[in-house]
């Protein structure tokens, strides 16, 4: 396995980064773009291993899309104008682009077959499945379609109304993006409010959906024009510097153009509740609000994360738990049973990793405890192919003392490549 020697022991962390574009955002700007009929341009793209799995997925699809670094041209086919695959549709390590994909193909009328890498090979799938299986869609698979490789031949789909088991918003979105071809009325309704970027993308596209709380309701047989995007800045990627600035000595960073959702931005929540010296600076924008955000080295006290905060953190999760290992008392994470299901089990892969470098922390049946103020050590980690696992590990080097050496830092290309170059920078 290749590993990285990670910076250790670091005096602090100053300066400014531009956040690269959100991958949840840039994923369903080309879904959309593709869907649409005529031109999208896509601008601060994130061209990371996941968005880029969604842009080969639908040039097997038969949409000419060009794209350079950040930026994105679509030749958008309509919802009637995608081509059935001359091949596997390979979406890589992105649970995004499988499960969006799904409800995409749902509504076509031709077949396709979709597999992932190992990790895709273990997540679970019939959460998508049955839904779409409800509205008319063939899918076989792997132990009755749980598991990839997937099966999937579209066709007439009829409207109907569905109570989500979890709060998804990937299931959420395959449903929607299933509602947008099907006959009639699909209604949606969601246990807790999950992140909205499909709905608002959705209204960027000239299309119509009505949202009354947690219930969604969406019609068929819209018709979306090409238009303009530009993706905000990643929080789930800024979430990493932003832990990095309070946990280290003497640090002040500002994280430039970042989205800040109200469906995205609990970690900013939590930290302010845990005492973190954190400023935002909202910036005119249209779409998705945005905003600069500045950290600075803090005193931080433990807390509880529950309920509806969790689906507004989830990915933040594996890094709140880093920050809490040096918060003054216990922090307890729990409702987040969905983290077993992520690229790891998050649940034992953040735990097992931070106690080898010394933190106090405990896994759950559906979260962590962590027993705060622990100075950390070195150690032999691994990111275990989780781009979430890897950076986290890569801010815990910071005030570790001790060598630490990480297995699979390529792991985190999938959200953020230009981490390590961003977070030397930072370094002084
Ligand atoms: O795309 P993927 O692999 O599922 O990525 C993750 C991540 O950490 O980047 C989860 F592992 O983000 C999901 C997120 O957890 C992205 C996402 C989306 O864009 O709709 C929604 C969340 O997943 P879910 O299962 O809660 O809907």
């Amino acid at each position: 396995m290749k590993t990285k020697k990670l910076q250790t022991n670091i005096q602090s962390l100053r300066g400014s980064i531009a956040i690269p574009g959100d991958k949840s955002i840039s994923h369903r700007s080309i879904m959309f773009g593709a869907l649409a009929e005529g031109e999208t341009t896509v601008t601060n793209f994130l061209p990371g291993a996941d968005c880029l799995s969604t842009i080969s997925c639908f040039r097997q699809l038969g949409v000419h899309i060009e794209q350079e670094g950040h930026q994105v041209r679509i030749e958008g086919k309509g919802f009637h104008g995608l081509k059935e695959p001359e091949e596997v549709l390979d979406v890589g390590n992105s649970g995004t682009t499988i499960r969006l994909m799904m409800g995409i193909l749902a509504g076509q009328d031709f077949s396709a077959v979709l597999e992932g890498d190992e990790s895709i090979a273990k997540r679970p799938m019939s959460r998508v499945v049955n839904p779409l299986r409800e509205m008319g869609a063939v899918i076989d698979g792997r132990k009755g379609a749980e598991y990839t490789p997937l099966f999937i031949r579209g066709g007439k789909l009829q409207g109907f109304r569905y109570e989500l088991p979890v709060a998804s918003a990937q299931v959420k979105s395959a449903i929607i993006l299933a509602g947008l071809q099907a006959e009639g009325e699909t209604i949606i309704v969601e246990p807790e409010e999950t992140r909205d970027h499909t709905e608002r993308m959705i209204q960027e596209f000239g299309g119509k959906i009505e949202k009354d709380g947690q219930t969604i309701k969406v019609s068929g047989n819209q018709v979306f024009k090409g238009t303009t995007i530009h993706v905000p800045g990643d929080i789930s990627s800024a979430a990493f510097f932003m832990v990095a600035a309070a946990i280290t000595e003497n640090s002040e960073v500002v994280l430039k153009n970042v989205g800040l959702n109200s469906t995205r931005s609990g970690i900013i929540d939590v930290m302010k509740s845990m005492g973190a010296d954190i400023s935002i600076e909202m910036k005119a924008s249209e779409g998705e609000p945005t905003g600069d955000i500045t950290v600075r080295s803090s005193r931080l006290k433990g807390t509880t994360i529950s309920g509806d905060l969790i689906p507004r953190l989830i990915d933040e999760i594996p890094v709140i738990a880093l920050l809490a290992s040096q918060a003054e008392g216990i922090t307890t994470i729990k409702d987040a049973a969905e983290l077993k299901v992520k690229e790891t089990n998050r649940i034992d892969t953040v735990a097992n990793e931070l106690s080898i470098l010394g933190a106090d922390i405990t896994p759950t049946a559906d979260g962590l405890i962590i027993n705060g103020r622990k100075a950390l050590n070195g150690g032999m980690v691994t990111s275990h192919g989780d781009h979430r696992i890897g950076m986290m590990l890569a801010v815990a080097a910071l005030i570790a003392d001790g060598e630490v050496e990480l297995g699979d830092p390529d792991a985190i290309d999938v959200s953020y490549p230009q981490f390590f170059e961003h977070l030397t920078h930072l370094i002084q």
